[in-house]
């Protein structure tokens, strides 16, 4: 990797992403690009409906992009509200990234999700080859996109590589209509209020990673010797597995008189019942070196201590 170019640069992934990547590779060398305008003036950035292919084609081809990241996305919950729309700017910016990378000849990488799998997927320890019916229409993108990626790879042999992230946690930007977001508002709303209404119930157990090493992870993939890469574009990769009451007790480390309760959102509940309790992260070990950092503690004392400063400042 050497002149990137990066789609959904503002969101939850790309907004660290871009940073961290401007810091390795070079400033002037990552280029970010979102639909909405940025204040961030770190670096170059442009304006990208990635639904315009010829757009995202040009914008690539003038920078001259040797890796293409794509990132932007609609999560989980958004999906399932507006499916078509889901469809279209999923799949849509997805062909249109990977037709900009087979004409440029770039490296890809898009991320697939813990949401590819689906309720006859064996649910504890998940493994990375296994059943994969999601009842979701995000899911249905991420499985279509993983093959898609395989597809791009074997038939035009673009360097396409991918994960399967579970619920990412972070105190830069906030996600937005995702189902696992409530394990990123527990923190702002423990350091505002003290408590913490869930709309996802006691007992549901989801695997979730500090961004820190979801970063990471992306930057590790990438850099991997291709010649290793069995799973190109959906490792399981994860840091940890809880249910709400456990995030619970650990921000209660720190804030001890910290009060949750519930009021379950049917819709994103019933994605979570329908995803794995724990995945199985070791395809990714052995091809490529996975490993994260931050366990359930580590990541709510660093995102306490971050978030605390970001809401003073604000
Ligand atoms: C979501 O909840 O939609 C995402 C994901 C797990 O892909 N965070």
């Amino acid at each position: 990797m050497k002149r990137i170019m990066i789609t959904g640069a503002l969101g939850q992934i790309g907004s660290e992403l871009t940073g961290k990547l401007r810091e390795i590779y070079g400033a002037d060398n990552v280029l970010a690009t979102d639909i909405r305008p940025s204040e961030d003036k770190s670096g170059p950035f442009e304006i990208l409906d990635v639904t315009d292919a010829q757009r995202m084609h040009d914008l690539a081809k003038d920078f001259g992009a040797d890796t293409m990241m794509h990132m932007a996305a609609l999560l989980s919950a958004t999906a399932e509200e507006k499916p078509l729309l889901a469809w279209n700017l999923n799949m849509g910016g997805l062909v249109n990234a990977l037709e900009a990378s087979r004409e440029l000849g770039m490296q890809f990488f898009t991320p697939s999700s813990i949401g590819a799998f689906g309720p006859s997927t064996p649910k504890v320890d998940t493994p990375q080859d296994t059943l994969q019916r999601p009842t979701t229409m995000y899911g249905v993108n991420k499985v279509s996109g993983e093959l898609l990626c395989d597809y791009y790879f074997h038939k035009f042999g673009v360097d396409t590589r991918g994960v399967r992230f579970p619920g990412l946690i972070s105190y830069v930007a906030q996600p937005g209509g995702g189902t696992t977001d409530y394990a990123v508002d527990i923190y702002y709303k423990a350091l505002e209020q003290g408590s913490y209404s869930s709309f996802i119930d006691k007992g549901t157990y989801m695997d979730m990673m500090y961004m820190p090493d979801a970063i990471q992870a992306i930057i590790d993939l990438m850099e991997a010797d291709p010649s290793k890469l069995e799973h190109r574009n959906a490792f399981n990769v994860t840091a940890m597995s809880f249910e709400p009451e456990q995030i619970a007790a650990s921000i209660r480390k720190f804030i001890p008189d910290f009060k949750m309760e519930y009021d379950v959102d049917q819709v994103r509940q019933s994605i979570a019942d329908s995803w794995p309790d724990s995945i199985d992260a070791s395809a990714a070990v052995k091809e490529w070196g996975f490993k994260a950092s931050y366990d359930l503690d580590a990541m709510t004392a660093d995102m306490l201590e971050k978030l605390k400063v970001k809401l003073q400042k604000a």
